[in-house]
């Protein structure tokens, strides 16, 4: 039926988008359970194991810091904090899920299969982190803001087509929801029905530029109405929410067919990248209250009360994390240095003659 003209009210309907999409949360700040029906979806062995994988997640981050400190890799975004908006959300896949993560998901991506020393050569710049075996289900790591979401939505078009019963779930972060490539991605998402999952990361902040400089938009999730595909907002320091979330749309996207938008309110606590100095432009009073909703600290609290955790195991894990790191440097530096035509071979399965003619170049010159 029409409406009336008379009954529109522009400022009242910006208002309405913002009420349809209220945060999903499981687990409080302080520990506490807000939605006691989702929380018992969930054994016990899921959420020690989803612990464990935070706290290996922020074990690994802080090691991979202190790697690029002391030159062994080129550079390193910090993923600390955003632990429940990755492995939350990662624990929801299952066996032979597609991954499509970004330049902040390296331990994520570790922990999805990719053998940690070439997530190392990734970040070191060689051209070995890039190379994977065909079966292998995880895109390199993006570095093109919002460039991965048009791959993975033909990645998860492609499993649709083949009628494997996969999903595909795709990390971005805040300021690539305001690029093309993202619109253009959760639109053929939509508009072909595949089984796709995206996980907005929104961490407040394009580098130094907050959301709501970049967006009018009051939610990122609400972006996907557009594309006339399911979209949510969930607390991203909330691990159990997350891990639901992303459980309850694998679901979704397989039975239906049809694209999920899930939109993680997290923060980092480190700088951008290891070139970057939060200091400028951010307070230390705001990082401190995000530090109180630290996705580790609430679910220690919750696992130590119920009797299921002891501090003493995320010493235990600290431990082994820097042995896997130390063991996945030396791994790192015995594979032979990279050569041009290394990179060059890698690009194309079906070389251009331009490549052709690059490879014969940099082979006379490598070898000579
Ligand atoms: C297409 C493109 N434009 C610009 C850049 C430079 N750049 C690298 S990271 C970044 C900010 C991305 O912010 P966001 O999407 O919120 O992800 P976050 O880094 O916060 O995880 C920019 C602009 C890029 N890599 N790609
Ligand atoms: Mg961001």
């Amino acid at each position: 039926m029409a409406e009336k003209l008379s009954k529109l009210n522009f400022d009242k309907l910006v208002e309405g988008y913002k009420d349809n999409f209220k945060m999903y949360q499981v687990l409080d700040e302080k520990g506490k359970v807000v939605d006691e029906k989702t929380m018992k979806e969930f054994s016990d062995d899921e959420l020690v194991a989803l612990m464990e994988d935070i706290v290996w997640g922020r074990a690994l981050d802080e090691r991979t810091i202190i790697l690029n400190r002391q030159g062994a890799l080129a550079n390193y975004a910090t993923a600390g904090g955003q632990e429940a908006s990755q492995f939350g959300t990662l624990k929801g896949l299952e066996e032979g899920d597609f991954l499509v993560p970004g330049y902040r998901d390296i331990g994520v991506s570790i922990k999805h299969g990719l053998p940690m020393h070439q997530a190392f050569m990734w970040y070191r710049g060689h051209v070995g982190g890039n190379k994977y075996d065909k079966d292998f289900p995880m895109m390199v790591p993006q570095v093109v803001v919002a460039g991965g979401i048009t791959h993975a939505m033909g990645v998860a078009f492609a499993k649709k087509r083949k009628n494997e019963k996969n999903v595909v779930l795709a990390f971005t972060g805040d300021s690539a929801t305001s690029e093309g490539d993202f619109y253009e991605g959760i639109n053929f998402a939509g508009a072909f029905g595949v089984p796709l999952i995206v996980v907005v990361q929104n961490n407040g902040y394009g580098i130094s530029v907050p959301v709501h400089e970049q967006t009018a938009a009051e939610t990122l999730a609400q972006k996907g109405v557009a594309a006339g595909i399911a979209s949510i907002q969930v607390d991203g320091m909330d691990p159990v929410a997350t891990y639901a979330a992303a459980r309850k749309a694998r679901e979704y996207a397989l039975k239906e067919n049809k694209p999920v938008l899930i939109e993680t309110l997290t923060y980092r606590f480190g700088p951008h990248t290891m070139s970057d100095d939060p200091k400028k432009y951010r307070t230390d009073e705001e990082l401190n209250e995000w530090k109180k909703k630290d996705p580790i600290v609430r679910l220690r609290t919750y696992l130590v009360e119920k009797g299921l955790w002891e501090e003493s195991r995320e010493e235990e894990i600290k431990k082994e994390v820097t042995k896997e790191a130390r063991q996945a440097i030396e791994k790192m530096n015995q594979e032979p240095e990279m050569k041009i035509v290394d990179l060059l071979e890698n690009m194309y399965e079906v070389k251009p003659q331009n490549i052709k003619e690059q490879i014969e170049k940099y082979k006379a010159k490598e070898q000579g």
